[in-house]
């Protein structure tokens, strides 16, 4: 992943489990239903988050690496069957602008940024011969 996408990603996903455990203490203390929903949802919402940051770093990588190599079509057609799993990331609920923290990176220069496995680029790089 690009280092400041794997950096945001990491420190939402702590967030997120740090979140969670406390819903689940909400939960064995008996707290309120409406109060579990309101908590749960924040948590649901900073997952949310994470998966954007991750679609915005697969397309910056991935994707336009994929795309230069002429096997852009391949590649389209993985995301779009993985988008179906996470409908917050298509239905319009949010932005893919991550409310401008990270938004405006092209990537260029930042390493090995590719988050394909390695035997899988190669799988695939073989099939497009
Ligand atoms: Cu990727």
């Amino acid at each position: 992943m690009l280092p400041r996408y794997k950096k945001e990603a990491a420190l939402r996903l702590k967030v997120a489990a740090g979140h969670l455990e406390g819903v689940r203490r909400m939960v064995d203390n008996d707290e309120y239903c409406v109060d579990l929903m309101k908590q749960l949802a924040a948590v649901q919402g900073t997952l949310e988050g994470v998966q954007k940051i991750l679609l915005r770093n697969h397309l910056s990588s991935c994707v336009a690496d994929a795309i230069k190599e002429g096997m852009g079509e391949q590649i389209i057609e993985e995301l779009m069957g993985a988008l179906k799993y996470d409908k917050s990331l298509i239905d319009g609920r949010g932005t893919l602008e991550l409310d401008g923290v990270l938004a405006g990176e092209t990537g260029a220069g930042e390493g090995d940024a590719c988050c394909m496995p390695s035997d899988r680029l190669e799988a695939a790089e073989t099939r497009a011969r």
